[in-house]
């Protein structure tokens, strides 16, 4: 199995789940700029929607979408969807909220096209729905005392805001220093080749 990812991308929520999950893979970078893979293939005949992550599965079928990995994931293990009745659908909930709602928010910032305003409205509303979740966080994580891959999902989201000079609201900064701590996101951060930014 192969994980193509862009060092610091939303590729590293999966990169995390993939290690929670003790999987074994390979990571291969892939330049988002040539859209090339560090292997040398054209990334586009991997993944013709031009964007990480892809994973391609071992019998060479390729999965893209960061909630259809990380739900892959979680379910090939027992402990990264929350056990109560509702669990699987309050962790899908909580994937779409973060794909749909918090990451698509961050495009103005990283877009070279847009100016300031846009960039500080986008702000503002990852703000408010990050606002949403910490005012709920009841546990040690995003779903309670589980760690679930939405905690990846929501850690990789934290990293940019913190690239981006966000300040995040109680009890997120404790939350992200407790992620960090994880060997899956040391290992991750490892493969890679990046670091993490402060959190406070
Ligand atoms: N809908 C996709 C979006 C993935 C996405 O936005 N990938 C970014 C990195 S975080 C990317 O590869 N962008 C490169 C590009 O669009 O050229 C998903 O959730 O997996």
């Amino acid at each position: 199995m192969k994980l193509y990812f862009a060092p610091g991308a939303c590729s590293f929520a999966d990169h995390i789940a993939l290690h929670e999950a003790y999987l074994s893979f390979e990571w291969i970078k892939v330049d988002l700029k040539t859209m090339r893979t560090e292997d040398g293939r054209d990334f586009t005949q991997i993944n013709p929607k031009g964007y990480v992550p892809a994973l391609m599965l071992d019998p060479g079928e390729i999965l893209t979408e960061n909630i259809a990995i990380l739900m892959w994931v979680a379910e090939r293990t027992s402990g990264l969807v929350p056990k109560e009745e509702l669990g699987r659908y309050r962790l899908w909930e909580m994937l779409a909220y973060i794909s749909t709602e918090i990451h698509k928010s961050f495009k103005p910032l990283f877009s070279p096209d847009a100016d300031d305003k846009a960039k500080a409205e986008a702000k503002e509303t990852i703000l408010m729905r990050l606002r949403y979740i910490a005012e709920r966080m009841k546990g040690d994580y995003v779903l309670g005392n589980q760690f679930t891959v939405a905690d990846c999902y929501l850690f990789t989201m934290l990293t940019w805001c913190r690239k981006n000079a966000m300040a995040l609201a109680a009890p997120l900064p404790a939350y992200a220093m407790r992620v960090a701590a994880r060997d899956s996101v040391k290992m991750a951060l490892q493969h890679e080749g990046w670091e993490l930014p402060a959190w406070e």
